[in-house]
């Protein structure tokens, strides 16, 4: 098959398949990506991911390492923008009081495991128009490359200065991944296009997790706090969470060239019963019940009392004071972590029955960091009613 030939069947496969995007960038290593991201660590910007490490780094950003014989890199989008969204700037996802939010990608199933699926379909069914078999490695997202690298380099989409890829069409609402090959492919040339002049999305980062254009610090993304992150939640960053208690959507709510963006057909995304989450639900949830409600989903991945955690820290940044019989229960029965965030929930919401609460857990209270937080929110509570 010639190249044009088979470059159209890749394509007409790949959205067979399910991918909205295709584009082809060869094997060559991603050198200036390899060396940002090396400097990313290096500057302390990546810290709190053990497993993003520098061999990491120079592994992904070289396909020859990772595929002998790679002689082209086959990038792929799915797009996840939720159906029946007004796509237009922040007020998309308007959420109901004692909500919390959930970033769009992860209002469906795992999209590790759909995407892998449809890599691997795609592989099979191109071996098979070709008679021939080929080597073939695929990634999304888990692997050791760098995921929009190869898209930008691919022309699938542009570097925005939140960090995300944008393209034309689907905004930087598409999940990437792609397959290395040793099939001889003709390279597309990456977009022209740039975020311009354009730089909405820096402050409108709560955290000011962008701390410069193209660079977001891992430890301050909302994204990192609430997903991967595992222990204390910083105090100082409590506040600025707001109601998102899984990853965060707002540097790509408020970037014009998600304006467009289309809705996604794909069943897999888009479950209207995770776009908001009840929080007090999600504080008392059980064990049990948190895995038979977010099996298969994304959520799994911040665990159960990641979740409550997340739970308390929205519920104090609401301020409603009607949450305070469920924090109050949470501060006696939930795991130490979780109690540590209800306490500071408590102490932010403040009143009469907040503080009686506090005061009980103060007596009984055996683990130490919770005992600290506690007395830190009667402190918070007594300032804020003064
Ligand atoms: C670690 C990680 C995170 C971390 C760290 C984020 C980060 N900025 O690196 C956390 C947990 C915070 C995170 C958050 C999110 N993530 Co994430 N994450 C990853 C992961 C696993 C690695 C990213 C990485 O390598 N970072 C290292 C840095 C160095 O890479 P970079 O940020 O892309 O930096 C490049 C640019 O700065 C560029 N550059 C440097 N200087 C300059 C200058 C100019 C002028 C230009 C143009 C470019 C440029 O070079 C760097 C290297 O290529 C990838 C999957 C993968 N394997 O690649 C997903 C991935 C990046 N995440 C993804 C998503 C969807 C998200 C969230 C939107 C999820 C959410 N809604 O909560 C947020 C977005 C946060 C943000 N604004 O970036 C998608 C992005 C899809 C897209 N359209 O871009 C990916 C690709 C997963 C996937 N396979 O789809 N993520
Ligand atoms: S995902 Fe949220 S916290 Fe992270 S950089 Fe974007 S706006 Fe900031
Ligand atoms: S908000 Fe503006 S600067 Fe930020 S990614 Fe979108 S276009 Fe680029």
């Amino acid at each position: 098959m010639n190249p044009t030939a088979l470059r159209r069947q890749i394509d007409q496969l790949a959205r067979e398949v399910g991918f909205d995007l295709v584009a082809v960038t060869d094997a060559a290593e991603f050198g200036d990506d390899r060396d940002a991201a090396l400097r990313r660590i290096d500057d302390n910007l990546m810290d709190g991911l053990p497993w993003f490490t520098k061999d990491r780094v120079r592994r992904g950003a070289s396909p020859g390492e990772l595929l002998p014989g790679a002689r082209s890199v086959i990038s792929l989008g799915l797009n996840y923008y939720p159906a029946g969204e007004d796509a237009d700037g922040e007020d998309a996802d308007a959420t109901p009081p004692g909500q919390g939010r959930v970033a769009r990608y992860a209002r469906g199933r795992d999209y590790h495991r759909v995407m892998k699926r449809r890599m691997r379909r795609l592989v099979i069914a191109l071996s098979e128009q070709l008679g021939e078999r080929f080597a073939a490695r695929w990634y999304v997202d888990d692997g050791p490359m760098l995921d929009r690298a190869a898209a930008a380099r691919a022309g699938l989409g542009w570097f925005g200065k939140n960090g995300n890829i944008l393209n034309p069409t689907y905004g930087s609402w598409i999940l990437l991944g792609q397959i290395i090959t040793n099939l001889p492919l003709a390279p597309d040339t990456p977009l022209r296009k740039t975020c311009g002049e354009c730089a909405r999305c820096i402050p409108a980062c709560p955290t000011d997790a962008i701390v410069a254009p193209y660079v977001v610090d891992n430890r301050r993304c909302i994204s990192y706090l609430t997903i991967e992150h595992k222990g204390v939640i910083p105090r100082e960053l409590r506040p600025a969470l707001g109601s998102w208690v899984f990853g965060c959507d707002i540097c790509q709510e408020v970037c014009p060239v998600n304006r467009k963006a289309q809705a996604t057909g794909d069943p897999n995304f888009g479950r209207r019963d995770l776009s908001a989450v009840d929080l007090i639900d999600l504080l008392e949830i059980t064990e049990e019940k948190f895995r038979q409600r977010f099996a298969g989903t994304p959520i799994m991945r911040a665990k159960w009392a990641g979740m409550q955690r997340n739970a308390g820290v929205a519920l104090g940044n609401l301020g409603d004071a009607a949450a305070v019989p469920a924090l109050a229960r949470a501060l006696r029965t939930a795991v130490p972590l979780v109690r540590q965030h209800v306490a500071w929930a408590l102490g932010r919401i403040g009143g009469a029955g907040a503080i009686a609460a506090l005061r009980a857990a103060e007596s009984t209270e055996s683990d130490r960091d919770a005992l600290s937080e506690i007395r830190q929110a009667l402190a918070d509570a007594a300032a804020y009613s003064s």
